[in-house]
């Protein structure tokens, strides 16, 4: 299967991180500022966004009965990821939206992967299947101690199944996203640890540098694939 990085006119940004790293809170941001650019935006969430995914989120955020073993979250995780592909990001994509997305693959790697000790191989093959062979243009990944993200958390509700894991668990989270930004020339670690605004002023920055030529390029026109994949390297 062939990697789809930049193979269709629209463009595909994804926001990274560990818990209350602020991805949602910078994802909407984004969306209004390409907004105003006069660029069509689609603004979604994994695992989410359709109708299966929302009830699979449930599931593996709020199931509170029998434990979900890693290899069922792995295969929710990429179920939920195979319909949010399909009827989501790449008919957006086609039509020339950029389709900014609260997590993606790289999800999978850092808490299934680093998190959860699922080998990154096996995660490959999988995810390959589920995104049909779908990459981001970009990744954003906001970074920040792992306290610091469930301290902003602290005040909304009971942690989640996922949050509920701890800190050495998160830890793996975070050193796993470091790693795969070091490795992958299409993410960029974005210091997460500011006011909102600074954040902000952060990801506008990393956006325009390197996608920049993207709002300028004619509509319609697909951007040449360049990158190799994650797996490939
Ligand atoms: N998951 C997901 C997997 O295990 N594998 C996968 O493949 C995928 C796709 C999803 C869970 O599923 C797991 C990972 C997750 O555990 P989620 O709710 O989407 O759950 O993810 P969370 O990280 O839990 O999302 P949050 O909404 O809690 O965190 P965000 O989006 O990073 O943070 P945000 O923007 O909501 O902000 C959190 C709070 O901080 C404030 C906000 O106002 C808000 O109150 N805030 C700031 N405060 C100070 N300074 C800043 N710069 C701030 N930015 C935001």
């Amino acid at each position: 299967m062939t990697a789809e990085r930049g193979a269709t006119p629209g463009r595909f940004l994804v926001l990274e991180g560990v818990e209350g790293a602020g991805k949602s809170t910078q994802a909407r941001r984004l969306a209004e500022w390409l907004r105003g650019r006069g660029l069509p935006v689609v603004e979604t969430r994994e695992p989410g966004g359709t109708g299966v995914g929302e009830r699979i989120r449930e599931l593996l955020l709020h199931e509170r009965g029998p434990q979900i073993g890693a290899p069922t979250e792995l295969l929710l995780v990429l179920a939920a990821r195979a319909a949010f592909v399909r009827e989501i990001v790449k008919p957006a994509l086609e039509q020339g939206a950029w389709v900014v997305s609260d997590r993606f693959a790289p999800s999978t790697f850092a808490y299934q992967g680093f998190g959860r000790g699922i080998s990154r191989d096996r995660i490959a093959v999988l995810n390959d299947y589920a995104t049909d062979g779908l990459l981001p243009d970009l990744c954003l990944v906001l970074d920040l101690p792992v306290e610091d993200g469930l301290a902003r958390k602290s005040g909304g509700g009971p942690h989640d199944r996922i949050e509920s894991e701890g800190l050495d668990f998160l830890r793996r989270v975070r050193r796993g996203y470091l790693t795969m930004a070091g490795e992958d020339a299409q993410a960029v670690v974005v210091p997460a640890g500011g006011l909102p605004e600074e954040v902000e002023r952060l990801v506008r920055r990393e956006v325009s540098d390197r996608m920049a030529g993207a709002w300028n390029a004619p509509s319609g026109q697909p951007r040449p694939s360049a990158k190799p994949r994650r797996e490939e390297k």
